[in-house]
């Protein structure tokens, strides 16, 4: 039976692109459903212009939980497929039937697009930080995913009911990589092309990657902890887990990611003794781990050095702003962030 499919939309202030993205969406879908949370401009009015429904969630509250109340709204209505779009024009309507095909193909997989065959028209930070956000996202989704920070996805609802989405701003579209993953669920990846024009960006380059940055390590600091204290075990997350009842309170989920970045430098030694000496105890721990060429140590060393990279485009930056150019942060990505599946 064909899936029932809703394109949904987070738009904060995208008056500018809005409006063709939405027809273009409706020349492939019945209907789009867009997510406004505040905006001060004239998103909402643009959107239904072109055909949208549009839901006002009032105060602003980022990308993450606008695609919430998105997937709660199209499961309550009996959709049974989702396909998430940006409202900026980054994701070209005319690339649905891919998604839809894939899903076709597929139909219990999320299904990301992928813009890295195009990775000479995205800006340089940008692909940094898409690269060494794969790397960690992957390890947590227990499978390589091309491009995990794309937006434009399909997702089985019936998947996403089975976690529950506890972060915010951009960092949710990791979690739900990283939870999927983790459930044993697989991420489908279609090539897509990369947009960057003159739109305007929500995304803040030096906090909304230490967002994201702070919950993956804590997300795989809890991953490697299980798999490390369990014999053949791969997949670790299941709804209401104890990562999940730590993000229901959110300060409490706040001292959680602070603790576990200041912690990762003893933590990575004390996971390599686990993986070292507790064998013989705990047959096959770190499954997920072993099936890797690389050495355990590297490969938590570099998701444990996410914060050295942070300090890196920092010192960069500053150093710019007194004349010194000084770039190393390529090198360093390309050397310790390798494609562990490939
Ligand atoms: N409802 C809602 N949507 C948002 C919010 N922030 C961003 N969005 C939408 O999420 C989509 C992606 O946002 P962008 O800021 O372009 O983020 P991005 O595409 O990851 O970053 P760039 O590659 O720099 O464009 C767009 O459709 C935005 O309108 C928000 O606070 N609320
Ligand atoms: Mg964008």
């Amino acid at each position: 039976m064909a899936s029932k499919i809703c394109v949904i939309m987070p738009a904060y202030n995208a008056e500018e692109t809005i409006g063709p993205v939405v027809s273009g969406i409706l020349k492939h879908v019945s209907r789009v459903l867009v997510a406004d949370d505040g905006s001060t401009d004239q998103t909402a009015r643009i959107a239904a212009e072109a055909g949208a429904e549009v839901i006002h969630i009032g105060k602003n509250r980022g990308k993450g939980p606008a695609l919430k109340v998105l997937f709660q709204r199209t499961a309550d209505e009996g959709y049974d497929t989702v396909i998430s779009m940006d409202a900026d024009g980054q994701h070209d309507p005319k690339e649905i039937p891919r998604f839809i095909a894939a899903h076709a193909e597929a139909p219990d997989d999320i299904i990301v697009g992928s813009r890295m065959s195009e990775h000479g028209k995205i800006p340089r930070a940008r692909f940094n930080s898409m690269h060494v956000a794969r790397f960690s996202i992957c390890i947590g989704a227990n499978q390589f995913v091309e491009d995990t920070q794309c937006g434009f996805r399909l997702y089985p609802l019936a998947l996403i009911q089975k976690m529950k989405l506890t972060q915010d701003r951009y960092v949710t579209e990791s979690e739900i990589l990283m939870k999927a993953g983790d459930m044993g669920a697989l991420i489908t990846s279609v090539r897509i092309g990369a947009v960057y024009g003159s739109h305007g960006s929500h995304f803040k380059p030096v906090m909304d990657v230490a967002y994201i940055t702070a919950y993956i390590i804590s997300y795989l600091m809890v991953k490697f902890t299980i798999e490390g204290l369990s014999s053949n075990r791969c997949f670790t997350y299941s709804k209401n887990n104890f990562r999940d009842r730590i993000g229901r309170f959110k300060i409490i989920d706040r001292i959680f990611k602070i603790a576990t970045v200041l912690t990762i430098m003893p933590a990575t030694v004390l996971f390599w003794l686990m993986f070292v000496l507790l064998p013989p105890f705990i047959k096959n721990n770190f499954a997920s781990m072993r099936k890797f060429k690389y050495s355990f140590f590297k490969i938590t060393l570099a998701t444990h050095m996410l914060p050295v990279i942070l300090i890196i485009i920092i010192s960069e930056k500053l150093l710019s702003l007194v004349g010194i150019r000084f770039r190393y942060i390529d090198r360093f990505i390309e050397k310790f962030y390798p494609n562990l599946w490939g």
